[in-house]
């Protein structure tokens, strides 16, 4: 029997992980994430598919993909958390629990990255843990899969 997914998806910037602005996201790159993510989600039966994109269709693209293949989403929107629509109707559209994790702490950052169109849509948020945020989301995911429904309606 195929294991129970968890589909990652990390937007635009994020592939630059460990070179960029390292004293904001750290020095751990993107590939290292992922297998801390796999390792989390491996203990408690789930497998990860893992998607990056620059391109804010994609990560509408992939969030729809998810409704079918996957059990819940772990999504860092990065710059598009701050901006789009697309990817906050996508997310409300779909039937699953939906985790978003910023590394960085945007709350103590530029007031236009305070705001995020996509939180409200989701189950949870999980911010300024640095990279290990992603495994925090990961292990929420998994308790809110647990419990069944999300939990925004
Ligand atoms: C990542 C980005 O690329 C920014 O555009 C967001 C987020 C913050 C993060 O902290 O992971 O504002």
């Amino acid at each position: 029997m195929a294991a129970k997914q968890i589909f990652l998806l990390n937007g635009p910037n994020l592939n630059l992980l460990g070179k960029r602005e390292p004293d904001t996201y750290g020095r751990t790159c993107l590939e290292d994430v992922v297998q801390l993510v796999e390792q989390t989600a491996k203990e408690y039966g789930y497998e990860i598919a893992h998607y990056q994109s620059n391109h804010e269709g994609d990560l509408v693209d992939y969030i729809q993909e998810a409704q079918d293949k996957a059990e819940g989403i772990v999504i860092n929107p990065a710059a598009y958390t701050h901006t789009s629509v697309a990817i906050r109707d996508a997310i409300s559209a779909i039937e699953l629990p939906v985790i978003e994790v910023h590394i960085s702490n945007v709350h103590r950052r530029e007031p236009f990255r305070h705001e995020s169109l996509s939180a409200p849509v989701c189950d949870g948020q999980i911010v300024g843990f640095g990279v290990d945020g992603y495994r925090l989301a990961t292990l929420g995911l998994i308790e809110k899969i647990k419990e069944g429904r999300r939990n925004n309606e």
